[in-house]
């Protein structure tokens, strides 16, 4: 039997490591998306190397994307490549936009043209639920985002909607809450806490400047949400899910686990800088994955407590190696 291929868009990023893993473990050819850059930094797919092929491409390029689909042949395309971090979206909303929702329609664009017999899974956002409407947000909650980035992400799950209706492409979109690991980007919170802490503990540094420490959120792990990603593609019938926890915590708590997780009272340490508020925020996520859960056999392994523990482990132990 022929092996299946996959193409993954932003497989640099922290998912599409992950997600590169996943599909190698279940025998699948592993090509991914890579835009130019004058260095190449791909620390998160480094142990990779030689079991996947790297191609350059970049999402603003329609062209490159259907070069890249007629060179690859995939059987699944799965689009995680993003202007990812909410904040920048406010300071760069146009390159956001541009990215995170035309980028989408680029991809299926070229996926209409080069090769519709694909199947589709787009990177869509718990971000789209933004204001508090209902709760928990499940795949019937209406959206109202709350910053570019939500409406950027709102924009790439109904075009694929759209052409899934309009063009009969086997397209989902897969509406994940927060997820995060080891490989989490340093901006983002979780991982400013738990490196914070691990650096604080080591001398490194003596204070973190946080926001908002009330935002309410439904963090899972990266590596059982990839999983959730793929079982999507490999349904009879394309169907959009929500996949999360249906656990919520406050970013305070998420300090307060990483500090006790080292020994220190995190109070000493954490200071708030209103440079880190953002000009609207989205109170409270809290997922229903009782559809994924049904239908696709779906659940997190990885609760909160682990995760927090699980990152600050990690990050102690790349710190003492000398990493950074
Ligand atoms: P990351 O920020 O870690 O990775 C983003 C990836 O997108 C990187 O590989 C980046 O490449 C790539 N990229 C950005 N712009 C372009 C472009 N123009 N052309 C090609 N590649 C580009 O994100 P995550 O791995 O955390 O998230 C993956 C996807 O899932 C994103 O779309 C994100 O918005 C979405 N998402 C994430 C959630 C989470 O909690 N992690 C939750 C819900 C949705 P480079 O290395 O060159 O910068
Ligand atoms: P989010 O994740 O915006 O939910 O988007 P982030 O970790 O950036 O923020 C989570 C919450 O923490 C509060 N916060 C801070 N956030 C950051 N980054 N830095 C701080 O210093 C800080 N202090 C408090 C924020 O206000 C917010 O409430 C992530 C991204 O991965 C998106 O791409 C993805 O779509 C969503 O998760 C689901």
């Amino acid at each position: 039997m022929t092996k299946k291929r996959a193409l993954i868009t932003g497989i640099t990023g922290q998912d599409g490591s992950y997600l590169a893993d996943l599909l190698l473990t279940k025998g699948y050819e592993v090509h991914g998306m890579v835009r130019r850059s004058s260095e190449e930094k791909f620390e998160r797919i480094a142990h990779l190397q030689g079991k996947i092929t790297l191609h350059q491409g970049d999402l603003l390029d329609q062209f490159s994307l259907a070069a890249l689909l007629s060179l690859v042949q995939p059987d699944e395309v799965y689009n995680l490549a993003a202007q990812s971090f909410v904040p920048t979206s406010w300071s760069q909303p146009v390159l956001t936009g541009e990215f995170t929702a035309l980028g989408a329609t680029k991809m299926l664009e070229a996926i209409r043209h080069t090769r519709p017999q694909v199947r589709f899974y787009q990177a869509s956002s718990s971000e789209m639920f933004g204001k508090v409407l209902a709760v928990p947000q499940n795949e019937d909650t209406p959206f109202y985002p709350r910053s570019p980035y939500g409406v950027a992400k709102a924009y790439g799950h109904f075009i694929t909607v759209n052409y899934r209706e309009s063009f009969n492409l086997f397209a989902v979109s897969g509406i994940l809450f927060n997820h995060e690991s080891p490989r989490r980007g340093l901006e983002f919170v979780t991982r400013k806490v738990t490196h914070s802490a691990a650096r604080i503990k080591l001398g490194l540094q003596e204070q973190l400047a946080l926001g908002n420490l009330d935002a309410k959120r439904d963090w899972g792990f990266a590596g059982d949400y990839v999983d959730a990603m793929w079982r999507m593609l490999q349904q009879d019938t394309p169907e959009d899910f929500v996949i999360a926890t249906h656990e919520t915590h406050t970013v305070k708590e998420l300090v307060e686990i990483a500090f006790a997780r080292v020994g220190l009272d995190w109070q000493k340490h954490v200071v708030i800088n209103p440079a880190f508020v953002r000009p609207a925020e989205v109170d409270l996520l809290i997922g229903d994955y009782g559809k994924a859960k049904r239908k696709l056999g779906w659940e997190p392994q990885v609760r909160f407590q682990q995760l927090v523990e699980m990152m600050v482990d990690a990050d102690l132990e790349r710190l003492k190696a000398g990493g950074r």
